[in-house]
């Protein structure tokens, strides 16, 4: 007899892959068929909700290298010289469900875990420097604007471009989406970011403000929108299958991590609010210092369990790092956890993939759906108490902090002297794109502009892009009124592909 059989999920052998249990060959499905209730079932049920955002993506696991000292400003194990840590991480499309294309033009998640000694660290960015907005109460009205109308189910230029003309906040980010980075040719081929500003804390207790890079060692490279959209077409999956048959080939893809520090004192006066995600901090301010690198170098064995199951969140940090007072990072330390909790279950962090793999898990906390790992017999379920239980011990937490005071207010943050909303991306408009950049940008935005039917939100459009560069939005309106001029000739281009 065969040793490879099939069985029920509790073992037992099936007696057949392929026939319910009859009655006769050609009579009534027995319902007590144990095998086809099971098998259905479980079928039924293989769904978790996927990610609101960033549903579509791939991962990958690897190995991050800390080459440099920078333990003047951080204590964190994972962060010491020649500290090797296991890595995961998650690239991702934000607007497009599960079975998106992966090519449409969107920011891309980049999200990281290092599995150290102290715990799991996670930096959950985007291959952007900046966000769309900089108060996480706008997030899910965000997030509604860039997916599906009510009635129809249909996405929708008029609704991306209302929000965004109506959130100035978000010209900076949707400078870098119609650019090139919006169409990375491949997950390995863009750099990533923590976005937020963090916090570091050495081990004399000094907090330091940190801007993660990623700098990919494959170089920058991006495609054009006629080769998005066709990829769209032939290959849904592109960036996932590219990034996996890649690793599987031994083409490990590597990754400098290099970070921006900010003297804690310099945060209170810098000229730009170090803490609004809107905002990048001047290279020339402040210099990237380079740390190590990470190196992907280990497809996962199952999609479902180890990439589709894995739960990072901005919550997940380890001593000598913490969060900042960035309002947008406050609102996600706590909805990540939320949102995995619904996704995927209480006792979500007991999953192999989310489970610390260099440290080790002492906690009162217990039971609740799925338990899987639970404490020796004899340990006590609370503390305090005299049976010799684990205790804080707040020297090893090394948490950061920072002073706050004032009134309960809902308001904007307090402005710096150069805070506004289109002067940054104005300049990465007028000193970062070069001519070529420029002119697929302008040719991107014409396509937008012409997918948006509602005049108040054209204008809207025209009026957004002239407070960013006053030049680019003449040209918008030229270029829009030569289209409609030339429509009424021959026909008008199709707007260019979703965003
Ligand atoms: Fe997210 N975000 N986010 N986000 N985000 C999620 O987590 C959220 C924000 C980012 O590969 C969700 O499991 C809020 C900024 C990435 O698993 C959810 C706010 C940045 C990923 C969530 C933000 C990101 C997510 C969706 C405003 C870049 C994929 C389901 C306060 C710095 C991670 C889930 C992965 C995923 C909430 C804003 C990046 C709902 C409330 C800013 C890369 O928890």
């Amino acid at each position: 007899m065969s040793e490879n059989f099939t069985t029920t999920q509790s073992g037992a052998p099936v007696a057949s892959d392929a026939h319910s249990l009859t009655v006769g060959a050609d009579g009534v499905t027995a319902l007590h068929d144990r095998y086809l209730v099971e098998k259905l079932a479980s079928f039924n049920r293989e769904r978790v909700p996927e990610r609101n955002p960033h549903a579509k993506g791939g991962g990958a696991f690897g190995e991050l290298v800390i080459t440099e000292d920078v333990s003047k400003y951080t204590c964190a194990a994972v962060f010491q010289p020649g500290a090797k840590s296991e890595t995961l991480a998650r690239f991702s499309s934000v607007a497009g469900e599960q079975g998106s294309p992966d090519t449409w033009r969107d920011v891309r998640g980049f999200a990281l875990r290092f599995y150290s000694t102290e715990g799991n660290y996670d930096i959950v960015g985007n291959n952007t420097p900046v966000f769309f907005i900089r108060d996480g109460l706008k997030f899910p009205d965000f997030i509604h604007s860039q997916k599906r109308m009510g009635a129809s189910g249909l996405r929708n230029a008029d609704m991306q471009w209302d929000f965004w003309t109506h959130s100035p906040e978000s010209a900076h980010q949707v400078t870098y989406l119609m650019g090139d980075r919006g169409l990375p040719t491949t997950w390995r081929e863009m750099n990533g970011y923590g976005s937020h500003t963090y916090q570091w804390i050495n081990a004399e207790g000094e907090r330091f403000w940190v801007q993660y890079h990623f700098m990919s060692r494959q170089g920058v490279k991006n495609m054009s929108n006629e080769e998005a959209e066709k990829l769209a077409g032939s290959d849904a999956d592109h960036y996932r299958r590219d990034l996996f048959e890649n690793i599987e080939e031994g083409n490990f893809p590597t990754w400098d991590v290099k970070v921006q520090i900010m003297p804690y004192e310099e945060g209170k006066t810098y000229r730009f609010n170090p803490f609004d995600i809107t905002k990048t901090w001047s290279h020339k301010d402040y210099p990237l210092i380079p740390v190590g690198h990470f190196t992907l170098n280990r497809n996962p064995q199952n999609f479902f369990a180890e990439i589709e199951q894995a739960a990072f969140s901005p919550s997940n940090m380890v001593p000598g790092t913490d969060i900042s007072p960035d309002k947008m990072l406050m609102a996600r330390v706590f909805s990540y956890p939320d949102a995995q909790r619904n996704r995927i279950g209480t006792n979500y962090n007991q999953l192999p993939v989310n489970q610390p793999h260099a440290a080790t898990v002492k906690t009162y906390m217990h039971e609740g759906a799925m338990q899987y790992h639970f404490n020796d017999a004899e340990a006590r379920v609370y503390t305090p108490n005299s049976f010799g239980g684990p205790a804080a011990a707040p020297e090893r937490a090394v948490e950061g902090g920072w002073e706050s005071d004032g009134e309960l207010v809902r308001s904007a943050a307090t402005l710096r002297s150069e805070d506004d909303d289109f002067g940054q991306p104005g300049t990465l408009y007028r000193e970062v794109y070069s001519a070529e950049s420029k002119a697929r940008f302008h040719a991107t935005l014409l396509g937008q502009c012409q997918g948006i039917s509602i005049e108040s939100i054209r204008e809207g459009f025209f009026q957004y892009w002239s407070n960013v560069d006053a030049n680019l939005g003449q040209l918008l309106r030229d270029n829009y009124a030569a289209s409609v001029a030339g429509a009424t000739d021959g026909g008008l281009e199709n707007a260019s592909s979703l965003v």
